[in-house]
């Protein structure tokens, strides 16, 4: 059993508790309990095996707990939760997990209305019987039928971290057949869209038959769903489909240009070249009613004929591409070799799992030249959170560090919280010392949209405060964002020359795409950092550079592809 599986476990109890309204202390215990198994380092089955340790050694495991999860790695199963399962539809857990709803509205919406399914839930909703419940309204009705929609594609759509995955290991696969000429994954994977629905694959072979053979032996195959002679379709045991076509390699340019897609794009170009006299389609680009296509080959040489660049595939969403394209300002897209600091990190100082020194070495192992240590302030008492006092400590140690570190500076920094009530969580002396603030909402996400908006403003407007961390506080699949006015927040870091986050993090992506694109038509510079927890977690770099690529960022719009000098003086 894995750590994320156990603290699902401690998750799922606290939710059913919650929903039976049970003492909100010992729910809370247990969430607590599955944040921090969440968190470890270390994986506690391998501690609860090993005969020499206890489990309470572990910081944050006490006695009951350090039981609980001797039961459940002994047995798969929990005693407790499966006397909570026996008292609750199971039903009803796939409507806690419905984003913005939760278990007491969930139990609201049990007691009151007998809603038992998903199914049940979106039809009160839409005929309007939520919104006469007490606390909930018309906003909450549509705010749950938008988190049904969220909750239905998370059932379908993978992120692209995990997308990466198989698709590594498939190119691994399909390249040890004989018969594959060349090779490309396609569709939104190549896309670098933040979820994925399914995988595309292109492969060019003399004997497409031979291709298909070797991916229905994909030992992570369960099923065919369909075979035909140029194109395949399976199903992974996770349930992810897989498409598979085999062209010749003449028209391999064109298949590749209409298997990535967007659809959105493809059918714009379709029309730009009609208005030329060609036709375009996987087979190539033809004009007239000639049989022999005028390219196909390659990609380049398809967008060529139409006088078009080879966009680069983040591009191709049909937002502003072709704009761009006439007139000549397609942007040259930042890459992740042009980023030279990661700007938002944490340490064992609160929730990291590696020291200071460790992370700074880590950083400078990927070719950075800085990195700030942003731990939590200490509203975020439950993971330790840095008052003045210790955050003043922390930044001794890392003047100390820097003197005899090479090759990378660390910045004093601190993610401090915006609080509910406004403000924020430390005193402006302190944060005054501070090389690099971010601030975080973290807290009270469930306020008024003119409330949110204000509190970011509202740090926005300190003076110490350098950038916004995940601005808008989604988890993609998971949680939706807060209601937060964007148009007024990015009118206010360029007011204050302040910066934006984007936080590379898989399952944030936060600014996303969209957003990145609207702080740069408001001239506010994105930081692009990984909010490591981890060493592991400063890879997260490449999956923000990526959707940085895809809101049409050059290197001149991401402030930590400068030097920190340099970024310190815009920051002023
Ligand atoms: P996904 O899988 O939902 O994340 O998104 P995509 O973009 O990978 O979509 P998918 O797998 O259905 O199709 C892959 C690409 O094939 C798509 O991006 C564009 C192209 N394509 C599929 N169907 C059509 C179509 O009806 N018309 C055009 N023009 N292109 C299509
Ligand atoms: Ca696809
Ligand atoms: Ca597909
Ligand atoms: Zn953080």
């Amino acid at each position: 059993m894995t750590n994320a599986e156990i603290a699902a476990v401690f998750e799922q109890v606290a939710d059913l508790l919650e929903f039976k309204g049970a003492n909100p202390f010992r729910v809370r215990a247990y969430r607590n309990a599955g944040r921090t198994i969440d968190d470890l380092r270390e994986s506690l089955a391998d501690v609860a095996a090993d005969p020499n340790r206890e489990l309470t050694e572990i910081d944050g495991i006490g006695k009951d707990l350090a039981d609980k999860i001797v039961e459940l790695v002994a047995t798969g199963s929990m005693e407790m939760l499966d006397e909570l399962l026996a008292e609750v539809p199971e039903s009803v857990l796939a409507i806690l997990r419905v984003p913005g709803l939760g278990p007491k509205r969930a139990a609201v919406l049990y007691n009151e209305l007998n809603v038992t399914t998903l199914d049940g839930l979106r039809e009160a909703c839409l005929s309007q019987r939520v919104r006469q419940l007490k606390g909930f309204g018309a906003k909450t009705e549509a705010s749950i039928l938008k988190g049904l929609d969220i909750a239905a594609e998370a059932g379908q759509r993978i992120l692209w971290a995990e997308a990466d995955e198989h698709v590594q290991a498939i190119l691994a696969h399909l390249r040890q057949c004989d018969a594959v000429g060349q090779l490309r994954p396609a569709g939104s994977y190549r896309r670098g869209k933040e979820t994925v629905g399914d995988l595309d694959f292109l492969a060019t072979a003399d004997d497409p038959a031979g291709v298909m053979d070797h991916l229905a032996a994909y030992d992570e195959v369960a099923d065919v769903l369909l075979r035909g002679d140029t194109k395949m379709s399976v199903r992974l045991t996770g349930g992810l489909q897989v498409d598979l076509r085999v062209v010749p390699d003449e028209s391999f340019g064109a298949a590749l240009q209409y298997f990535t897609g967007s659809k959105a794009h493809n059918i714009m170009l379709r029309g730009m070249a009609k208005r030329r006299g060609l036709k375009i389609n996987e087979y190539g680009v033809f004009r007239g009613e000639d049989e022999r296509p005028i390219a196909g080959l390659t990609e380049d040489e398809v967008y060529a004929v139409l006088e078009l660049p080879c966009f680069p595939p983040e591009l191709r969403e049909a937002r502003d591409e072709f704009n761009w394209a006439e007139a000549g300002e397609l942007p040259q897209l930042i890459e992740l070799k042009d980023i030279r600091g990661d700007l938002h990190t944490h340490t064992t100082w609160t929730d990291g799992a590696a020291t200071i020194e460790e992370m700074a070495l880590a950083a400078k192992q990927r070719g950075l030249k800085y990195i700030a240590v942003t731990d939590h302030s200490k509203r975020v008492a439950m993971v330790g959170g840095l008052n003045a006092e210790r955050l003043r400590r922390q930044w001794a140690e890392i003047d100390k560090l820097n003197r005899r570190l090479k090759g990378i500076t660390v910045l004093k920094s601190v993610e401090v919280d915006m609080l509910e009530a406004g403000g924020l969580d430390l005193e402006d002396d302190v944060l005054a010392e501070a090389d690099w603030v971010v601030a975080s909402l973290h807290y009270g996400q469930n306020q008024s949209r003119e409330r949110i908006t204000g509190r970011v403003i509202e740090a926005l407007e300190n003076p110490h405060v350098s950038a916004v961390a995940h601005p808008t506080g989604r988890m993609l699949m998971r949680r939706k964002a807060y209601e937060i006015d964007m148009e007024a927040v990015l009118k206010a870091a360029r007011a204050n020359g302040k910066m934006m986050e984007l936080n590379a993090h898989p399952m944030r992506l936060d600014l996303d795409d969209v957003a990145c694109a609207a702080a740069k038509n408001h001239g506010v510079p994105i930081v692009v950092s990984t909010d490591a927890h981890r060493i592991e977690g400063l890879d997260a770099m490449r999956y923000g550079v990526q959707q940085a690529r895809r809101g049409g960022l050059t290197k001149d719009d991401v402030a930590n592809t400068l030097s920190w000098a340099k970024l310190k003086k815009m920051l002023g």
